[in-house]
This record gives C-alpha cells, structure tokens and sequence, in this order.
C-alpha cells in the first residue's frame, strides 16, 4: 500500500466510524485530513447533518467545496470530534503538529474537541519525537530575540519562509522550525517552550490524542485508543 492510500484508508476510516448525524467536527489540515472532509462531503449527500469547524483558511475553502457548513469556535461550546493528521506521533500519543503552519488553531480545536482523532499514515510513528523539526508560533515583534531564546535550548532554529518571505500564519504570527537531535521529554520542553516570552504556541500535542488510526506493518488499519 502506498502512503497515499494509506491516508486514504485511515482518513475516510476515521469519519466512517466516528463522524455521526448532527454532530459538529473539528476539520483537520494537510494531506491525511483531506481524505477525512472529502468522506464527510459524501456523507453530506447521503443526508447527514453536520457543520465543522476549520483549523486553517486552507481547511475552510477545502470544506466549502465538500459541501460542510462552516460555524465560527465561537459559537459552540464544545465539538463532539476533531479528527486532523500530524506530523510524528510517539507510543505515548504525543505528536508533534504543525508542518502545515496551522498548530495554533489545531491545539485550541483539538483541546474543545470530547474527542481528538489523529490520522496518520505509517511513516509517522515514531519512537521518540524529534525528526521532525519542531515549529513553534511566535510573534513578529522581537522575533529574533524570541528565536534566540529558543535556541539556548539546544535546538537549531530555522524561520519559516514563503516566496523568499517570511511565513505568516492564519494569525499573523511566524513559525521557527526547531530541530532537536531528540525530545526525550516532550511535556517537559513543551511546557519550557510556552514560557519563552513571545512564544505564542508550539507543536507539541501532550496528553490531548484520544484516539489515533493508523497502518500497522502488516498494511491493516489500527485504532488505538
Ligand atoms: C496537520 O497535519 C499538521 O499538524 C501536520 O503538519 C499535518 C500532517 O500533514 P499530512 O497529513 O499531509 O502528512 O494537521
């Protein structure tokens, strides 16, 4: 199987068995989500109810075109689901997010989801975070000050560019791509991380996967909860 069919699988797998009539969904970004809205849409025509709410602009206008009506965070008290990919998840179901540049709205959608999905082809679990380079959220002033600080962590710091410019996510902050030769203790640097002053977020998602469906080595989809 090829790793687009396994995000296949493991995102039309997700919405069959988890997205219910009348439930609103919080809408994941990249490449495996894809394959998450694209089953709802079909839901959608079969004649289910459902509204979602979107991690990324990018999300919005893929959900738009799938047919999902579209509600503001702010009008809801909580989602029934959110179900969204990730970057590498570990045995502890922590991942690190955010490669997309959407890691902010993806934390504050997965934390007012009762239940947070991830979908991830077989190439993303690991044993111990840090191959992927770690982005953190920061603001745009002082920004290289708040980079140099995160370096004295030991990390190699790299800003995230877009057409020879600075990135800008959907919040209008920039994203630093830390890499660490490896997280051992991912709570532990996620909570030192958040207390850098102009660090506004980063990719670390600790304790918040209550599910994750994936491929396992024999190619079968794998839920683990
Ligand atoms: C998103 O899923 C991001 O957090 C992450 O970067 C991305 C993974 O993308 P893909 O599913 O295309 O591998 O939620």
């Amino acid at each position: 199987m090829d790793r687009q069919d396994e995000k296949a699988l493991v995102g039309e797998t997700a919405a069959i068995q988890y997205v219910k009539d009348g439930m609103t969904v919080g809408l994941g970004t990249g490449s495996t989500a894809f394959y998450v809205i694209k089953k709802m849409g079909e839901m959608i025509k079969a004649g289910m109810k459902l509204k979602g709410v979107a991690t990324s602009k990018a999300t919005e206008k893929l959900a738009s075109e799938y047919g999902i009506q579209l509600v503001d965070i702010n009008e809801v008290e909580a989602l029934d689901i959110a179900i969204d990919g990730a970057d590498e998840i570990d045995a502890n179901f922590c991942a690190v997010k955010g490669g997309g540049g959407a890691l902010l709205r993806e934390k504050i959608i997965a934390s007012a989801a009762k239940t947070f999905i991830v979908v991830a082809d077989g190439s993303k679990k690991v044993q111990s975070l840090g191959r992927f380079p770690l982005p953190v959220e920061v603001v745009p002033f002082g920004y290289k000050q708040t980079e140099r600080a995160i370096r004295k962590l030991g990390c190699k710091t790299e800003l995230r560019m877009k057409d020879e410019a600075l990135y800008v996510t959907d919040n209008g902050n920039y994203i630093v791509d830390c890499s660490f030769p490896s997280i051992q203790n991912p709570s532990q640097l996620h909570q030192t991380l958040n207390n850098i002053v102009g660090v506004v977020e980063n990719g670390l998602f600790i304790h918040m996967v209550d599910v994750l469906i994936s491929v396992n080595m024999q190619n079968a989809i794998s839920v683990d909860l």
